[in-house]
């Protein structure tokens, strides 16, 4: 079967010749304007990037390269006897654009498992880190030192053509990304366990490694919903802070391996990734202080006591989304077809009925519906991974799924170094002719 780099390669020619012809006849078209609201608004709305993975539309969630979520389920492979997509499959089809068969899933099932060792001193690097420094500093600080094994930051330092930069960002995407079960699960055995990690199994596909180096490989529900969330955490268009990041500083030609740390380091903003551990612990207490009563009543009072305390509901609201994630939908699918009858899962149910009507009474947030982090802790909690704390490691796992592609892409593009204007605000207030 063709290789990921040869099908990537295939295609490139005609995708940056269309890119060029657009260019070249539509280059000075206006796209859209910029109010002044929206430049102290977080740039919310500003059409600036391109990012060919996926598109996000705020009625009907993401498409990953035109496909939705329950279509990327029913068409990309499957491990043997599972019913998730493999995450592998759905890296492919980021990159290129293209549904891979079953075999060259297989293949970089397999590529991935053979590059996934670690260098000895990242390991020691990780096991010198105090349990009590958060996980994602210890993820993010393990992908910075894998930054000594760069093939582009070699070449680079050596003088490479333009052309080469994408081969090389592609090698160290593919190392980095075989090697992050390694390091995720050292991290967990090493915080909560007993510090030995399971070795990788070369025929395995990488959600079963992942779970099994977690130590819940005896268990194959656990290890479904491990490729269900590898797939559905990947990407969420480009402008969210993980994807934003990797992209920006991979555009100063800083390697996969820094740009990607540098992603998790925004990943681990309580606003964004980290909102799964926030949700976790947020039900945890909720469930102390109201104990078996889950009636509607009593659910709405836990979420305005949250709202009145000037807190978040984590798990609610979105930038860009304007109704219920369908990355929440799938996952409560999951959860309605394994776990109906859970305590946590019905309280999450609960929630998802109040929360809606109190956070639009409210009258705040621009989308009162659950986000992905809304769902995912839940699960997990269920099959004994209940270590808040580690949540945010296992979305940024799949995260680097969905953003080394675009940096490929970023690389074969010769995408430039990033750098939108700023002004201080006199001059804003000069520039809208403010008295
Ligand atoms: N609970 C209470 N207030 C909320 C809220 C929520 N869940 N979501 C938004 N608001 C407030 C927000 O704080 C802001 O208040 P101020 O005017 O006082 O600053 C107001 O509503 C308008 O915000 P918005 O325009 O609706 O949202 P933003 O686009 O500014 O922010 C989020 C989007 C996701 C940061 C925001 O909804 C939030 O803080 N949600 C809770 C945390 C969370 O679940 N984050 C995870 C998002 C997830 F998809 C991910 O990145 N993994």
């Amino acid at each position: 079967a063709k290789s990921l780099k040869d099908t990537f390669a295939a295609k490139l020619p005609e995708e940056l010749e269309k890119i060029k012809k657009l260019r070249k006849d539509y280059g000075s078209k206006v796209v859209g304007e910029v109010t002044l609201d929206q430049v102290y608004g977080g740039a919310r709305g500003i059409k600036s990037l391109v990012w060919e993975g996926s598109v996000l539309d705020s009625e009907e969630g993401i498409r990953f390269r035109g496909k939705t979520i329950p279509e990327c389920q029913e068409v990309l492979p499957k491990a043997e006897g599972g019913s998730e997509p493999l995450p592998e499959g759905l890296f492919w089809l980021l990159l290129t654009g293209e549904v891979p068969s079953e075999q060259q899933v297989r293949d970089l099932s397999a590529e991935w498992a053979a590059r996934s060792d670690l260098p000895k001193f990242v390991e020691e690097l990780i096991d010198r880190c105090p349990s009590d420094l958060h996980p994602m500093a210890q993820f993010s600080l393990a992908v910075t030192a894998l930054e000594h094994g760069s093939e582009f930051a070699k070449a680079y330092a050596k003088g490479i053509n333009k052309k080469e930069y994408w081969g090389y960002t592609f090698e160290d995407s593919m190392n980095l990304i075989a090697k992050l079960p390694n390091v995720a699960s050292r991290i967990y055995r090493n915080v909560y366990k007993d510090g030995k990690v399971a070795a990788i199994q070369k025929d395995k596909d990488y959600s079963f490694n992942l779970a099994n180096q977690l130590g819940f490989g005896e268990n194959k529900d656990f290890i479904e919903l491990m490729r269900l969330y590898l797939t559905i955490h990947t990407d969420h268009e480009g402008g969210n802070v993980s994807a934003h990041t990797t992209h920006l500083v991979g555009s100063a030609l800083s390697s996969p391996y820094l740009s990607l740390s540098a992603g998790l380091q925004g990943l681990a903003g309580p606003l964004h990734g980290l909102a799964n551990q926030e949700v976790l612990n947020w039900l945890q207490e909720m469930k102390k202080t109201i104990g078996n009563d889950l009636s509607d009543e009593s659910i709405k009072k836990y979420l305005w006591d949250t709202l009145h305390g000037g807190r978040v509901v984590p798990g609610y609201g979105h930038a860009v989304l304007r109704k219920t994630d369908p990355r929440y939908v799938s996952q409560r699918e999951f959860a309605l077809k394994h776990l109906p009858d859970d305590p946590m899962f019905k309280l999450v149910s609960q929630v998802y009925k109040i929360a809606p009507g109190v956070l639009t009474e409210h009258g705040k947030t621009k989308n009162p519906y659950p986000n992905v982090d809304a769902h995912s802790g839940v699960l997990l909690q269920y099959y004994g991974l209940t270590e808040a704390s580690y949540y945010t490691v296992l979305f940024g796992v799949s995260r680097a799924l969905g953003v080394l592609p675009q940096l490929i892409i970023d690389r074969a593009y010769g995408m430039p170094i990033e750098r939108p204007k700023s002004l201080d605000s006199k001059s804003f207030a000069k520039l809208v002719g403010a008295q």
